[in-house]
C-alpha cells in the first residue's frame, strides 16, 4: 500500500501525554505513517516489511527519547551517584519487541500495525539481530542493563559500536563457515549519533614535561571518538538508560586534500581508514585472548572515551565547584572482565595529568571509583599485553602501571618481609602485575636471592601452563625432559587482571562456586592481602526478555494460576506454583504451552536444516559457544551411544528401551580453534548418519540449528525440556542459559558447575539430573590420567571404536577422538574428563528417559524449576551490585 494518506503529525501529537502508556492505536498508526513517510530510508512508492520495521522502531523510539531525556534531566538535577557499566560486549538482541513490550505498549501497536496491513510479530521478525558480543559474557551486560532500567538505578552501559557484529555461521559439508555479520547495512533505527558529544582518543606519542613541571603525553596518533547512543528502557517504568556506544573516526583535518588531488586516492584516506578500522569488527574470541594489537586499541578506546565522558558529567553536574574528592561519591565503574582495566591508568591520567592532582590522590579516587568482575578461571583467558606493544601504544600509562606495580612490589615486602626470601619471591610472582620485568630499582639490592635463577619461558602464565603448553608437555617424551632447558628470555607482560585487583576497590566471581575458586586459587595471595575486596554476585537474566516475552504461553500460564503478573517484577512470586505442581489442570495447560512452543521450532529446523522433526519427541537442547571444556563432545559421543545401542535392537525392543528425542546443538566455535570446529563437524556428520537412518525414524534426531544467536535462543529456549549444561567441573564461571532454560521449565542435566550448584539448590535435587566429577576432584583426576592410572569403563571403550569403525563416514576423526586418550601426538589426554564422566553420563541420561516416560512427573519437574528459578532473575543480582559495590539508590522519576 502507498502512504497517500500519512497524516503529517508533529512529533510532539504523536504521544500526547509523557505517560508511556498512554497512545491509542489511531495515534500510534499516524506515527508510523510518518516515519514511513518522512524518516528517509526507503524509496516512497512502496511500503513493505522492511519499512514497516524501521518507521514502527522509530515510533517507538520516539516514546524511547522522550523517557530517556526526562530521565537524564531529572539525575542531572538532583546529581545522583550514577554507576556505569563498561563492557567490551553488549548482546543486545532484538530491541522492537522488548521496547514495545517494556512500554506496555503491545496492544496499542499491534492493533496499529493490522490498520496498516501488518502484524507485529512479523514485522519484529525483520528487525537484524546486533551481535555485539560473543556469549554469556555480553548477554549478562544487556541483562543488566534491563534490570537497571526496570529497577530505576541511574545508570549506563558504555560499549563500543562494532560495524561488524560476531559472524554469520555458515553449516557446510566441511562444518562451520564463516561470513562478516553486517548488522547496520540497513542502519540502525534504534541508534542517536549525538555529534556533539566526541572525545579525542591518542595513541603512541611520548611522554613530555609540561611547564608546570608535570607529565603530558603527546600522541603520535590522534583519533575521534564520536557517541551513538541507543535507549534502553526499563519494564513498566518511564526510566529509560543509555547505552553509549563509540565510534570511531579520524578528525577531518585528516583527509589529506593536496594528495588526493595528486592522484593518490588510497594514501589520502589512510587515515580515516585508520581511525574507522578500530571498530571494525567485534573479535571473536570467547574465553580466549586474541592478542591483537587493535583489540588493545579498542580497549583503551572504551576506557578513554568513557571516563572523558564521565569526568566531564562529573565536572557539569558539579557546577562551578568540582571537588575531586567527591568523584566517587557520584561515580561507580564496573568492568566487565579485565577488557576494561585500563580504566585504571587512564583515570589515574586524567586526574594527575589534566587536573593537577597528587598521586596519592588520584590513587584514592581511583580505587574508589572502579570494580572488576572476574568471568573466567581459565588461564588462557587471564588477559595480558606485551609490555613492548603498550609502551609503544600508551607510554603513559605504562608509567602508570610501573609506578602501580612498584607500590605493590612495596605492599608485598612490607607484608612478607625479607626473612624468607623463597616465600617474598613465590609472592611477588604471582602477584606483580608486571611479568618478567626487573624489580624496580628501589628493590634490586633488598631482594638478592644467592642462587637466583634466571626464568625461564615456562614459568610464566601466574605459574599456570596455558592449554598449549599442556599439550606440548603431554607430548614430550622421556627423552626430551633431560635436555637442558634453554634460558630464553621471557616476554615482558603486563597482567590486566592483577592491575583490575589491585587498582579495584571490588572483585568479584559470577556464582558462589566460581567466587570460591577465584579466592582459592586465581586470586588467592591478593585474598589474604585484602579479604574485604573478594565478593561474589551470582549472575541473573532479565525475566522481561528470558520469559514474558519470548514464552508467551507459559507466562499466560503463569499469571492465571499466581492470580497476577507482578511475578514479572517479583519473580520470587514464582515459587506459589509450587502448590500447584501436582495439579492436573495446571499440569494439562503446562505441556500444552510446551507443545505449542515446540511446534515453533520445527518450523524452524525445517527452515534452517530441512530436517522434519516430530514434536512429540523430548527436545533435549545444548545451545552454547563451541569450546571443549563446555564438552558438547560428551553430548554427541552420548548419541553417539545411544544409536549404537538402537541398532543392536530389534524395532520392538527399540522403541520399548528409549523416548524419542531430538537432540539439537547450536553455537559458534572461534574462528582459529580448530578442535572446536571438528566437534562442529563431527555433530553434523553424526546428524546426517542418524537422521538418514530408515530404522531410528523418529527416536533419535540430531539437529544443529546454524547460527546461533540470541533471537534463536528465544525460540529454542521454550521449547527445550531437557537442557544440557555439563561443563568439566570448575571451569564454567557460571552460565547463564542454565537459568533461562530453568524459568522456562526445562529439566537441566548437568555437572557441579557454575550456577548448576544454586540452581539445583533452588529447584530441588530430585528435580535436576547430576553427573560427573565434582570441581575438587579435577586436580587428582587429572593427574592420576597423566600417570597413566586411568581405567577407561568399557562404555567409553565402545563408543570410540564405533565412532572409528567409520559409521559417520570416511572420517577416523583421529584428532578429535584422539585428545580423549592422550595418545602420543593427540595432546592433552582427556584434559576435559570426557572418559571419567562417561559412564556416569550414560547412566543418567537413563534416568532422563525414565523420568520423560511419566509425564506427570516430569511437567512436575517442569514447573518446579520454574518456581524454583527465582533467584536467577538479574534484577536480584542488580540490587546486590548496587548495594555492595556501587552505593548507587533507586531513583523514581517524579
Ligand atoms: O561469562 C558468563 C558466564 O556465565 C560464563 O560461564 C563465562 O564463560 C562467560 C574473553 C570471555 N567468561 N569469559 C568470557 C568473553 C570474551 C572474551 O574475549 C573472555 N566469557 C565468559 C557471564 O558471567
Amino acid at each position: 500500500a502507498k502512504v497517500t494518506d500519512a497524516v503529517i503529525d508533529s512529533e510532539q501529537e504523536v504521544f500526547s501525554s509523557m505517560n508511556p502508556f498512554a497512545p491509542d492505536a489511531a495515534s500510534v498508526a499516524s506515527s508510523i505513517k510518518y516515519h514511513a513517510e518522512f524518516t528517509p530510508l526507503f524509496s516512497p512508492e512502496k511500503f513493505e516489511l522492511p519499512k514497516a520495521f524501521f518507521a514502527t522502531a522509530q515510533s517507538v523510539r520516539d516514546a524511547l527519547i522522550r523517557n530517556w531525556n526526562a530521565t537524564y534531566e531529572y539525575y542531572n538535577r538532583v546529581n545522583v551517584k550514577q554507576a556505569y557499566y563498561l563492557s567490551m560486549e553488549f548482546l543486545q538482541g532484538r530491541a522492537l519487541s522488548n521496547a514495545v513490550g517494556n512500554l506496555g505498549l503491545n496492544s496499542a501497536y499491534g492493533d496499529a500495525l493490522k490498520r496498516l496491513g501488518f502484524d507485529l510479530e512479523s514485522v519484529a521478525s525483520q528487525e537484524p539481530d546486533p551481535a555485539l558480543g560473543n556469549g554469556g559474557l555480553g548477554r549478562l551486560a544487556s541483562c543488566f542493563l534491563d534490570s537497571m532500567a526496570t529497577l530505576n538505578y541511574p545508570a549506563w552501559g558504555y560499549g563500543l559500536r562494532y560495524k561488524y557484529g560476531l559472524f554469520k555461521q555458515r553449516i557446510t559439508k566441511d562444518g562451520q563457515e564463516e561470513a562478516a555479520e553486517d548488522w547496520l547495512e540497513l542502519s540502525n533505527p534504534w541508534e542517536i549519533v549525538r555529534n556533539d558529544v566526541s572525545y579525542p582518543i591518542k595513541f603512541y606519542g611520548k611522554v613530555v614535561f609540561g611547564s608546570d613541571g608535570k607529565k603530558r603525553w603527546i600522541g603520535g596518533e590522534d583519533i575521534v571518538a564520536v557517541a551513538y547512543d541507543v535507549p534502553i528502557p526499563g519494564y513498566k517504568t518511564k526510566t529509560t538508560i543509555n547505552l553509549r556506544l563509540w565510534s570511531t573516526k579520524a578528525p577531518s583535518e585528516d583527509f589529506d586534500l593536496s594528495s588526493y588531488n595528486s592522484g593518490k586516492h588510497t594514501e589520502a584516506a589512510e587515515a580515516l581508514f585508520n581511525a574507522e578500522k578500530i571498530c571494525f569488527v567485534l573479535y571473536p574470541g570467547d574465553e580466549s585472548n586474541e592478542g591483537k594489537a587493535l583489540r588493545l586499541k579498542q580497549q583503551y578506546t572504551l576506557c578513554s572515551a568513557s571516563l572523558q565522558d564521565i569526568v566531564a558529567r562529573f565536572e557539569t553536574r558539579s557546577g562551578g565547584s568540582v571537588n575531586w574528592e567527591e568523584f566517587p561519591e557520584k561515580v561507580a565503574v564496573q568492568m566487565n572482565d579485565t577488557h576494561p582495566t585500563l580504566c585504571i591508568p587512564e583515570l589515574m591520567r586524567i586526574l594527575m595529568d589534566l587536573k593537577g592532582l597528587s598521586w596519592e590522590d588520584a590513587w584514592k579516587i581511583t580505587q574508589r571509583t572502579v570494580a572488576y568482575t572476574n568471568h573466567t578461571v581459565l588461564p588462557e583467558a587471564l588477559e595480558k599485553w606485551s609490555l613492548e606493544l603498550m609502551e609503544k601504544l600508551l607510554p603513559r600509562h605504562v608509567e602508570i602501571i610501573e609506578k602501580i606495580d612498584e607500590e605493590l612490589v612495596r605492599t608485598i615486602v612490607s607484608e612478607y618481609g625479607t626473612a624468607d626470601l623463597d616465600l617474598l619471591e613465590e609472592k611477588l610472582k604471582a602477584m606483580r602485575i608486571l611479568e618478567n620485568v626487573e624489580l624496580p630499582s628501589a628493590f634490586a639490592d633488598v631482594i638478592v636471592k644467592p642462587e637466583s635463577k634466571p626464568v625461564t619461558a615456562k614459568d610464566t602464565q601466574n605459574g599456570m601452563k596455558t592449554a598449549q603448553e599442556e599439550e606440548k608437555i603431554a607430548g614430550e617424551d622421556e627423552e626430551e625432559e633431560v635436555i637442558p632447558e634453554p634460558t630464553v628470555k621471557p616476554p615482558k607482560m603486563v597482567r590486566m587482571a592483577n592491575l583490575a585487583v589491585v587498582g579495584g576497590h571490588a572483585v568479584n566471581g559470577v556464582a558462589e562456586i566460581h567466587s570460591e575458586i577465584v579466592k582459592q586459587d586465581v586470586f588467592n595471595d591478593f585474598v589474604q592481602l585484602w579479604p574485604e575486596k573478594f565478593q561474589n554476585k551470582t549472575n541473573g537474566v532479565t525475566p522481561r526478555r528470558w520469559i514474558r516475552f519470548c514464552n508467551p504461553y507459559l507466562s499466560d500460564i503463569i499469571t492465571n494460576w499466581i492470580g497476577t503478573e507482578d511475578w514479572v517484577l517479583n519473580t520470587e512470586k514464582l515459587a506459589e506454583l509450587r502448590k500447584f505442581a501436582d495439579n492436573e489442570d495446571l499440569q494439562s495447560e503446562w505441556r500444552a504451552a510446551k507443545k505449542k512452543n515446540k511446534l515453533q521450532v520445527v518450523a524452524l529446523i525445517k527452515e534452517r536444516t530441512g530436517y522434519t522433526v516430530s514434536p512429540d519427541a523430548m527436545f533435549d537442547i545444548q545451545i552454547k559457544r563451541i569450546h571443549e571444556y563446555k564438552r558438547q563432545l560428551l553430548n554427541i559421543l552420548g548419541i553417539v551411544y545411544r544409536y549404537k545401542k538402537m541398532k543392536e535392537m530389534s524395532a520392538s525392543e527399540r522403541e520399548k528401551a528409549y523416548v524419542p528425542r531430538v537432540c539439537i546443538f547450536g553455537g559458534k566455535a572461534f574462528a582459529t580453534y580448530v578442535q572446536a570446529k571438528r566437534i562442529v563437524k563431527f555433530i553434523t556428520d553424526v546428524a546426517s548418519t542418524i537422521n538418514h537412518d530408515p530404522e531410528i525414524g523418529e527416536l533419535l534426531k540430531v539437529i544443529f540449528v546454524p547460527d546461533y544467536n540470541v533471537s534463536v535462543a528465544e525460540l529454542l529456549i521454550p521449547a527445550s525440556e531437557l537442557s544440557q549444561h555439563i561443563s568439566t567441573a570448575g571451569m564454567e564461571a557460571s552460565g547463564t542459559s542454565n537459568m533461562k532454560f530453568s524459568m522456562n521449565g526445562c529439566v537441566l542435566i548437568g555437572t557441579l558447575d557454575g550456577a548448576n550448584v544454586e540452581i539445583r539448590e533452588e529447584v530441588g535435587e530430585e528435580n535436576f539430573f547430576l553427573f560427573g566429577a565434582k570441581a575438587d576432584e579435577i586436580v587428582n583426576l587429572r593427574k592420576e590420567r597423566a600417570e597413566g592410572k586411568f581405567v577407561p569403563d568399557p562404555t567409553f571403550e565402545e563408543v570410540k571404536k564405533f565412532v572409528r569403525s567409520g559409521v559417520f563416514g570416511s572420517n577416523s576423526y583421529d584428532e578429535l577422538i584422539g585428545s580423549l586418550e592422550g595418545n602420543e601426538g593427540f595432546g592433552r589426554a582427556d584434559y576435559f574428563l570426557v572418559g571419567k564422566d562417561f559412564p556416569s553420563y550414560i547412566e543418567c541420561q537413563e534416568k532422563v528417559d525414565e523420568a520423560y516416560r511419566d509425564q506427570k512427573r516430569w511437567t512436575r519437574m517442569s514447573i518446579l524449576n520454574t518456581a524454583g528459578s527465582f533467584k536467577f532473575s538479574s534484577d536480584r543480582t542488580i540490587h546486590e551490585y548496587a548495594k555492595d559495590i556501587w552505593n548507587i539508590k533507586q531513583v523514581e522519576l517524579p
